[in-house]
C-alpha cells in the first residue's frame, strides 16, 4: 500500500486534538490490546568517541560533551545485563554502538555477532543500532540472531543536513534498504525538538509511511538535551506536539509498535498516561537510555499500575502484524 502524501498527513495532524486522539485509539484498539506496554532494556555496548557529528549526540568526538568513552562491553558483561533485563520483564533487548557503520569481515563485527548470538539464546526480541550497513553485514547481524535493525530517519530530508555534515539522509535510506532485505524488522522513527519545523516532523512520517514492509517499530525521541552539543540550548518539546506526533504515527502506521523513546524524564505522569492512550505501547525501560536519564524502573511500573496497564508478554506483537509481510 503506497503512503500518504504530505497533505493527508498534514489534515491528519492538524485536526482538532481530541479528534485526533479519537482517531488513534480507534486505530489501536482495532490492532492491539490497547492495556499493553512494551518494555525495552536498552544498553550502550560502545559509548561515545564516535566519528559523526550528529548534532543532538553526546556521543560524538566533535563535541566537548564530557562523556567518558568506553570501549566495547565483554561478552558476560552483556549477558549480565540481558539476563537482568529478561528477569525485570524486559520482552526486548537493545543493544546500542557510537559507530558511524559496522563492516563484515572486521574483528569488531565478529565480536558484535557473538554478543548478539549469545544474547538470542535468552528468548527476549533482539535489536541492535550499529550505524550504517551494507547488505552482507545486514544478512550477518540477521543470521547471528537480530530479531529487529534501529536506524532512526531521525527528521525530515530537508533538515537533516543541518543536524548532520558527516553523513546523508540518503546514507540513512539506504541502510534501511539493507536491514529491509535482509529480513530483519526495521525500528526506525526521530527525534522531535531539534529546531525542526511541524512540516519536517510530517516529512518524516511520510517517508516512514512509505516504507514496504511498514517499519516494526517507530520510536519518537524527544531531544534530550546534551550539554556541549550544538542543541544543548533548545527548548523541551511541548507535550501537545508530542501527543499529535504520536497520534499520528499510530494512525498512519496501526500495526506498527510506537515506542515512547528519549524524553519520558521530562514528561509527567499525565503526559505518558496520555501518551499510552494516543496509541504509545512500547517504552524503554531502565533508569538510563544510552547515556541520559530516563526514569527509575520501579516509577515506570508504578505508572503503569495506576494507569491498569500491563506488561506485553514476550513475542505478543501485533494481532495483525503477519499482514505485514
Ligand atoms: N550510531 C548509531 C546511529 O546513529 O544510528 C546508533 C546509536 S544513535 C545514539 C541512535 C539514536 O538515538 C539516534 O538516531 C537518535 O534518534 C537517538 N538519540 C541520540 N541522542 C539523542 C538525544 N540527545 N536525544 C534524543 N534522542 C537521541
Ligand atoms: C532510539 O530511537 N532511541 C534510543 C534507541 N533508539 C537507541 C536512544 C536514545 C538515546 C538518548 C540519548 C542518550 O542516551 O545519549
Ligand atoms: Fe554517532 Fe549515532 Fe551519536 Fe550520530 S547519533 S554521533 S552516529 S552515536
Amino acid at each position: 500500500m503506497a503512503g500518504k502524501s504530505l497533505a493527508e498527513i498534514e489534515a491528519i495532524y492538524h485536526q482538532p486534538l481530541f479528534t485526533l486522539i479519537d482517531q488513534a485509539r480507534q486505530s489501536y484498539l482495532a490492532h492491539w490490546d490497547g492495556n499493553e506496554v512494551q518494555l525495552c532494556t536498552l544498553l550502550s555496548i560502545k559509548t561515545g568517541g564516535c566519528s559523526e557529528d550528529c548534532g543532538y549526540c553526546a556521543q560524538s568526538s566533535h563535541y566537548k560533551t564530557g562523556l567518558e568513552k568506553e570501549e566495547l562491553l565483554g561478552l558476560e558483561q552483556v549477558m549480565n545485563i540481558a539476563r537482568q533485563a529478561k528477569e525485570s520483564g524486559s520482552t526486548r533487548f537493545c543493544m546500542g554502538a557510537a559507530w558511524k557503520g559496522v563492516r563484515e569481515g572486521t574483528p569488531k563485527f565478529e565480536q558484535v555477532k557473538e554478543i548478539i548470538r549469545e544474547v538470542s539464546t535468552l528468548g527476549m526480541e533482539v535489536c541492535v543500532t550499529l550505524g550504517q550497513l551494507t547488505d552482507q553485514a545486514a544478512q550477518e547481524l540477521k543470521e547471528a540472531g537480530v530479531t529487529a535493525y534501529n536506524h532512526n530517519l531521525d527528521t525530515s530530508p530537508e533538515f537533516y543536513p543541518s543536524i548532520v555534515s558527516t553523513h546523508t539522509y540518503a546514507d540513512r535510506l539506504s541502510t534501511i534498504g539493507s536491514v529491509q532485505k535482509s529480513g530483519m524488522d526495521l525500528c526506525c522513527g526521530g527525534i522531535l525538538g531539534m529546531g525542526e519545523t511541524v512540516t519536517d516532523r510530517l516529512r518524516m512520517l511520510e517517508v516512514l509511511s512509505a516504507f514496504d514492509p511498514a517499519p516494526e517499530s517507530v520510536p519518537i525521541n524527544s531531544l534530550m538535551s546534551m550539554p556541549g552539543t550544538p542543541l544543548e540550548e533548545q527548548q523541551p518539546v511541548d507535550i501537545f506536539d508530542l501527543l499529535r506526533m504520536i497520534a499520528t504515527t499510530r494512525i498512519l502506521l496501526p500495526k506498527t509498535k510506537v515506542r515512547l523513546s528519549a524524553g519520558r524524564a521530562h514528561l509527567s505522569r499525565e503526559a505518558q498516561a496520555l501518551c499510552f492512550y494516543a496509541g504509545a505501547n512500547s517504552i524503554f525501560y531502565g533508569g538510563k537510555l544510552l547515556t541520559a536519564k530516563n526514569p527509575k524502573e520501579n516509577e515506570d511500573l508504578e505508572l503503569l499500575k495506576l494507569l491498569g496497564l500491563n506488561v506485553q508478554e514476550p513475542r505478543q506483537t501485533c494481532m495483525a502484524r503477519a499482514e505485514i509481510h
